[in-house]
């Protein structure tokens, strides 16, 4: 059995990241973990990030030497992540890769695609079997376009028809996503308080 678990927006959450790694490693120990992006906080917000530059990384981002210990996963970039490049001039935030594929399924961070005011989705056509990203923080599946909000421990099939999963957030939520590729089924998952 090969299993995934999928973690997105963390917003430099040390205490958020801490507690679902914990769930990560009671539920599915052997599970390598991708993350969706916006790892960290942006503090400098999007009108400012259009014209100020060189900005030192302390005063553009929430950062610390503990919370940037606990990132040893694969991670795609946010948008804070392309945010804080733009502003601090640090490559280092632009160089995690836009998407991962592993097998038939996509990773992605979903500021790319089209939203509307309501935090519905609108995708560009993928031929992956499944399409995980994150966001806006809030977990559901995508069936033909249509957004189903999902409790947790919902299970659904990859095995059919493609779903776009929304992993939800670790920031707030505590939540992310178990993968199971063999048998082609998502888990929605969290922790608790
Ligand atoms: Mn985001």
């Amino acid at each position: 059995m090969m299993q995934i678990a999928i973690i997105s927006d963390l917003h430099s959450h040390t205490k958020a990241l801490k507690k679902v790694l914990q769930h990560i490693e009671q539920v599915a120990p052997l599970a390598p973990i991708v993350c969706l992006g916006d790892l960290y906080e942006c503090t400098i917000g999007k009108k400012k990030a259009t014209y100020v530059r060189n900005i030192p990384l302390a005063y553009a981002a929430i950062t610390s030497e503990k919370f940037s210990k606990m990132l040893r996963f694969l991670t795609v970039r946010g948008n804070q992540e392309e945010r804080i490049a733009t502003v601090t001039g640090l490559p280092q935030f632009n160089a995690y890769p836009e998407t991962i594929e592993i097998d038939n399924a996509l990773f992605i961070h979903g500021h790319q695609f089209g939203w509307t005011p309501e935090w519905t989705a609108i995708f560009p056509t993928y031929p992956h079997d499944v399409i995980f990203f994150g966001h806006s923080h809030q977990a559901a599946y995508y069936k033909q376009g249509v957004r189903h909000i999902v409790k947790p421990n919902t299970t659904v099939s990859v095995a059919d028809e493609q779903l776009f999963i929304n992993v939800g957030s670790v920031v707030d939520h505590y939540e992310w996503a178990l993968y199971d590729t063999d048998a082609k089924t998502v888990t929605f998952q969290k922790a608790t308080d």
